[in-house]
């Protein structure tokens, strides 16, 4: 019995109400449903930008279905799914590409990156299309847009006066959680911790338990996920200006008409600006809240984890992944 995949049904639905322009009434295209998976919740910036800028511009002909804090598909299964079908699109990141392509691990590597502006260069340059293309055609998944998710800093249980963090030897031994994926545990020893692997939605309880000595996270996410509550100092590192992928089902948007390709492209980008815009503004505003509630915020010495970390990836197995010259051409882009 001839099974009409989904996107089958699509196409021959299109061709139908496209032949059947002239003769019959088109087929009105029933609404696509575009499902959303993210570890994030719902108050996050980059959730709230995909809520209120991309759902509405792509309503005319998709509903947007998020699911929130892992309740879709749990953190690092997102890609995955949307490659067997199961999902249109995640807020992905460069970690979790580089399980499938270990080369995007370049744009996962502590201090590369300078800022949110240099992100959106590095994405839209020529660079970006070999590894645009290679996640298209081996993974079924279309990048669209670069979100800013801002600059992780270490954000530890230990007060200051337990625990003053001014260079990576500061960190030796420091039960550091980390997020599950290869590039994430390697950055988590090169900063001098000892990491540990953990989804997203388990780090509250684990600081709140002891079960970890810390988490690193932009100051937007400590606030979001309440992590001031559990912790009791963040050392401004910045050992990651961090990014996610807006990630698209290769198969949906190929079933789709160039104007509703067009219309994706233009609400992913409207949304990864707005996200962008407000999660900027939220890092440079909350630093007061977060020592109100009594967690002491210092910059350690930047120098030293920069150089340490650095010296961590050169002639390592992560940098031996990152295609001839990409490194040079990223630092180009830079300020
Ligand atoms: C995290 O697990 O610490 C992390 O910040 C990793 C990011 O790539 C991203 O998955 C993020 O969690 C989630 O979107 C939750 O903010």
């Amino acid at each position: 019995m001839f099974k009409m995949t989904r996107r089958a049904a699509i196409v021959s639905l299109a061709a139908l109400s496209l032949t059947a322009g002239a003769a019959t009434p088109a087929f009105a295209q029933d609404k696509l449903t575009f499902t959303l998976a993210t570890a994030g919740s719902e108050t996050d910036q980059r959730s709230v930008a995909m809520a209120n800028v991309f759902a509405p511009m792509v309503a005319g002909f998709a509903d947007y279905r998020p699911g929130y804090n892992g309740t879709l598909f749990a953190q690092g299964t997102e890609l995955e799914a949307i490659s067997r079908g199961n999902l249109t699109m995640s807020i992905a990141s460069a970690q979790e590409m580089a399980q499938f392509f270990p080369e995007f691990s370049i744009f996962a590597t502590g201090y590369v990156h300078q800022d949110a502006a240099h992100q959106v260069r590095v994405f839209n340059d020529p660079l970006m299309d070999a590894f645009k293309a290679k996640a298209e055609e081996e993974l079924g998944v279309k990048l669209l847009s670069v979100m800013y998710l801002g600059r992780r800093h270490v954000n530890l249980r230990q007060s200051r006066e337990e625990l003053d963090v001014q260079t990576p030897a500061d960190l030796a031994g420091v039960n550091l959680r980390m997020p599950g994926t290869d590039s994430w545990q390697f950055l988590g020893k090169a900063l001098g911790a000892a990491p540990t692997p953990m989804a997203f939605t388990e780090v509250y309880t684990a600081l709140s338990t002891g079960a970890v000595d810390g988490q690193d996270n932009p100051l937007p996410t400590v606030v979001d996920a309440k992590f001031y509550e559990v912790t009791k100092q963040i050392a401004l590192t910045s050992h990651l200006v961090d990014l996610n992928y807006i990630a698209f089902s290769k198969e949906v948007w190929d079933s789709l008409s160039a104007d509703q390709q067009l219309t994706v492209q233009r609400a992913a980008d409207a949304a990864a600006a707005y996200g962008r815009l407000k999660q900027l503004d939220k890092e440079n505003n909350l630093a007061d809240f977060i020592r109100s509630n009594g967690v002491e915020i210092y910059t350690p010495d930047l120098e030293a984890f920069r150089t340490h970390v650095q010296a961590q990836y050169v002639g390592s197995e992560v940098a031996a992944t990152w295609p001839e010259g990409v490194l040079d051409q990223i630092n180009a882009l830079g300020n």
